[in-house]
Parts: structure tokens; C-alpha cells; sequence
């Protein structure tokens, strides 16, 4: 897996007088449709309350796929595949970040009250977890033989 495989995804934007408005389709087999993200959502999850300036995350995942979006304040995500690292700054709620599996990730420099809404392809499983960077790395490199 590279990091060239993670992407920004654009969302619908429904703007109005009264405040705007976003909605994420799940996609995959399981309801036959396209949607807006290449997987069935199985989990949402949210980190919020998040200290100004902390940092998240530090593992990789084996077959999990995600979307993050910073619904509220702003953070830096940052991809690595085990040979280069890519970094984005999320601010906006129309925008996500695909992450596929097998990237290890951090998340960096939350602004104060930010929250990060994460929609993901499978319930949670820490036996789907590398959480330690050798391990990951090891992984990593071995799927390039
Ligand atoms: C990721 C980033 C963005 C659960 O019990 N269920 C869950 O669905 C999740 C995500 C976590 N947990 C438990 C496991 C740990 O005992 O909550 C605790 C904190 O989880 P973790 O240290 O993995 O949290 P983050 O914020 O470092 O990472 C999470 C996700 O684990 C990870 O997949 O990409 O958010």
C-alpha cells in the first residue's frame, strides 16, 4: 500500500441561509450503491474534547479501511507507508480523508474543541491493530516482496 492511495474526498454541501449542511453515503456491495466513500460503513466513531496541541493515534491497521473528517476545528493527519510520509491539514466539514489499510497514521495539532468524525469499514478489532511502528514496518515492507 502506498500513501499515494489515501485521498481527499469532496462531500456534498447543502448551503443554506440557516447553516450548511453535509451528508456521507456509504458505498460497497452491501447497498448496491456507489456512494461517496469506497466501503460499507460499519462504525462510526468520534475523538472530541481533544487537549489543544495533542496528538492521536500512532498504529496501523491490517485490513481497516476509514474516513476521517474534521466535522469541527482542524488537526493534521499524517500517512506513512513504511517508505514516505504524507501529511494533510484538515479544516473543513465537506472534506475527507480515505484512508486505506496498511498506512500507519498520526494525528497531530488538534485545535481546542475540534472534533474528528471517523466512519470506518469494519467494527472494532484490536486484533486488526499494529500498534507498535517495528511491527508495522515489518508488515509493511514484507507486502512489497
Ligand atoms: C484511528 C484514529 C483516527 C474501542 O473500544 N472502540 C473503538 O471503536 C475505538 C476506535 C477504540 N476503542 C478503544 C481502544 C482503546 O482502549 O478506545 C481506546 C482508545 O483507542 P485508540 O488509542 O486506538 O484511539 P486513537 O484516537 O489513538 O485512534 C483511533 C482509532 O483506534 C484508529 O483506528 O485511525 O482513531
Amino acid at each position: 500500500m502506498s500513501v499515494e492511495q489515501a485521498r481527499v474526498i469532496e462531500l456534498p454541501k447543502i448551503g443554506a441561509p440557516q447553516g450548511n449542511l453535509t451528508f456521507i453515503e456509504g458505498g460497497g456491495e452491501e447497498n448496491g450503491s456507489v456512494g461517496h466513500i469506497p466501503f460499507a460503513i460499519k462504525r462510526v466513531y468520534y475523538l472530541y474534547d481533544v487537549p489543544g496541541g495533542e496528538t492521536r493515534g500512532g498504529h496501523g491497521h491490517k485490513t481497516l479501511e476509514q474516513l476521517l473528517v474534521a466535522v469541527s476545528g482542524s488537526f493534521t493527519l499524517v500517512l506513512d507507508d513504511g517508505r514516505e510520509r504524507r501529511r494533510f491539514f484538515l479544516n473543513r466539514s465537506y472534506y475527507g480523508i480515505y484512508i486505506p489499510p496498511m498506512l500507519w497514521r498520526e494525528l497531530e495539532d488538534f485545535s481546542t474543541g475540534s472534533v474528528c468524525l471517523v466512519l470506518a469499514s469494519a467494527h472494532y478489532d484490536e486484533d486488526d491493530y499494529y500498534r507498535r511502528y517495528d511491527d508495522f514496518l515489518r508488515a509493511a515492507r514484507g507486502e512489497e516482496r
